[in-house]
């Protein structure tokens, strides 16, 4: 397995297209920060617990980082997995591996230790970034784990209580040379990976450079009216492209705003943050904004700071967003994106109905947009279709994945989104469903092949469909049809435990189980998985909607 980075994603005229556009314009995070950091050093950039740290204190920060992981001997290009909760340490470490050249790959706090192997693995990690101990549970048992099954890896950091490793407090005090360089970086390297929430099987490695990536932050930071006067709280988990791009914490460093981060995104301690920090917008995924919505009622939070909620993720149904002003007092920004890289904004002058009924429209004029059908031909106009984007942040390829590849990306290299869109006569997009083999529950994208591979693994399960099944606080949960081996069914509180002793986040445990004794005649034989799913899904809203 080839472990080398790509060293350039677009084709060269299209990369000769997006300098000419002024899109990349040369920019890399390591320069990036230090600009800031000679621009307003004295200004709070990120605040978090009892810590807030100025523009200077975090690039003083991630050069000693930077010099720390390379006196390890780590060396440029090498991959570090970003295992943290939002925590100040987590903006200063990115920015660190940046510095360094090191390319961060983000793990969600609730991935455990098969996602994290298989980060590992798939992204030739050398060194794992963790919490001491976070939401109950202890990373440096996951660390010690990964280190078993994954000899390669050379370095484990933890923040806090660091054990038998090395405390990252310890690269905080690494001394630094007076010509240590501020960026190694080429604009078009790969900065980071990001993972996809994917559709078939495992989650995917998302390749981003930095002139893409800063591209889409300066775009967002101007769609959303962002200038160091923003104030953006974090409530999300970082690692998520959405609070991290969309504008999110990079989007408002790139202004010179303030980073807020919050240690979970409950309304209670939100609200708090926002009334102290006096914080100006914030990103939700829709079952979160729902939650906000209700517990207004019950406090009276003095949210008048509050200018812009934006929401994405998943669906936001019209009836919800259209309470968003009216119970909050804000604006509500529709925002449709992904990891692999288009991102859609309603714009914040937009009508009320265009805000309430629609995804928004691309960042980018150079953002190509295809709607096809099932055979990739165009629809008519206004109809629905299958979703293809190709631009100037939309990668051409997956890391270290060429079967995903294939069918992931056409033959001139638009990206497949799985999504189906139409598109209103004003060009906004309209998400309508989605062609892939996934659950959205609350955001969170889970893949039922990964979770159907799971119950199979189970020697009581003879066979597993799952599916999508609607839920009105969640918008959707998952459903396991299983068929049971043998006489004996295994209990359904049994097969959980099963999947969540995989060492899978909390999140891809199955939320119901149905047991059968067959999929339908029908569905038996030689049909796809897909069409089983789909015949599985079809029957299970018929029977919601007749019960
Ligand atoms: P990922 O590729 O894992 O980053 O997930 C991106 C996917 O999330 C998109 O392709 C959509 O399916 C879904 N998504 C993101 N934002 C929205 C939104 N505002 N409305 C509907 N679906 C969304
Ligand atoms: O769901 C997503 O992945 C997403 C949603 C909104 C995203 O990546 C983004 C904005 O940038």
């Amino acid at each position: 397995m080839s472990h080398s980075l790509p060293t350039q994603i677009w084709p060269s005229e299209f990369v000769q297209r997006y300098q000419q556009a002024g899109y990349w314009r040369g920019e890399t995070f390591g320069a990036m920060l230090r600009q800031r950091a000679e621009q307003y050093p004295d200004r709070v950039a990120v605040v978090g617990g009892a810590q807030r740290l100025t523009y200077a204190d975090l690039d003083k920060q991630a050069s000693a980082i930077a010099a720390g992981l390379l006196q390890k001997g780590l060396k440029k290009g090498d991959r570090v997995i970003v295992h943290l909760p939002n925590i100040p340490e987590f903006i200063s470490a990115i920015f660190g591996l940046f510095r360094a050249g090191l390319i961060p790959l983000y793990a969600l706090p609730a991935h455990r230790i098969t996602e994290i192997e298989h980060f590992a693995k798939t992204g030739g990690a050398k060194a794992y970034l963790c919490a001491d101990n976070h939401g109950g549970f202890d990373y440096r048992d996951l660390a010690a784990e990964l280190k078993q099954r994954y000899p390669e890896l050379q370095d484990i950091v933890v923040v806090g209580d660091a054990g038998d490793y090395t405390p990252f407090a310890d690269l905080l005090q690494t001394a630094v040379p007076s010509d240590f360089p501020v960026n190694v970086s080429s604009p078009q390297d790969v900065a980071f990976l990001q993972i996809s929430g994917g559709s078939t099987g495992l989650s995917k490695l998302i390749p981003r450079t930095h002139d893409d990536y800063i591209y889409t932050l300066r775009e967002s930071a101007r769609i959303c009216g962002l200038d160091d006067t923003s104030i953006f709280l974090g409530a999300l988990p970082l690692a998520h492209n959405f609070p991290m791009s969309s504008p999110g914490f990079m989007g408002t460093l790139y202004a010179g705003g303030r980073v807020v981060l919050s240690p979970s995104p409950s309304a209670e301690d939100c609200f708090s943050l926002i009334e102290q920090e006096r914080v100006t917008f914030t990103s939700l995924v829709p079952p979160l904004l729902l939650l906000w919505l209700e517990a207004v009622g019950r406090s009276t939070p003095d949210l008048s700071t509050l200018k812009v909620i934006q929401v994405g993720g998943a669906k936001l149904i019209p009836e919800v967003a259209k309470r968003v002003h009216p119970t909050l007092g804000v604006t509500l920004q529709q925002v449709f994106g992904m990891a692999e890289g288009l991102v859609n904004y309603t714009r914040l002058g937009d009508d009320l109905d265009t805000i309430v009924e629609t995804q928004g429209f691309p960042i980018s004029p150079d953002d190509e947009i295809l709607l096809v059908d099932d055979h990739d031909k165009p629809v008519a106009p206004g109809e629905a279709g299958h979703l293809l984007t190709r631009g100037p942040y939309t990668i051409r390829a997956y890391y270290n994945n060429p079967s995903a590849n294939e069918r992931s990306f056409t033959a001139d290299g638009y990206y497949r989104t799985g999504d189906i869109v139409r598109l209103t006569d004003a060009g906004y997009l309209v998400v309508q469903g989605r062609a892939g083999d996934h659950i959205n529950r609350a955001g969170e994208k889970i893949s039922a092949e990964e979770i159907e591979d799971h119950l199979l693994a189970n020697p009581q399960v003879f066979d597993a469909a799952v599916v999508s099944i609607p839920d009105e606080y969640l918008g959707e949960r998952s459903c396991a049809f299983v068929i049971a081996k043998g006489e004996q069914k295994p209990r359904a509180i049994d097969l959980k435990k099963w999947v969540r002793e995989r060492g899978v986040a909390e999140f891809k445990v199955p939320d119901q189980i149905i047991f059968v004794d067959a999929f339908t005649a029908t569905a038996a034989g030689k049909i796809s998985r897909k069409a089983l799913r789909a015949q599985l899904q079809a029957q299970l809203h018929t029977q919601l909607s007749q019960s």
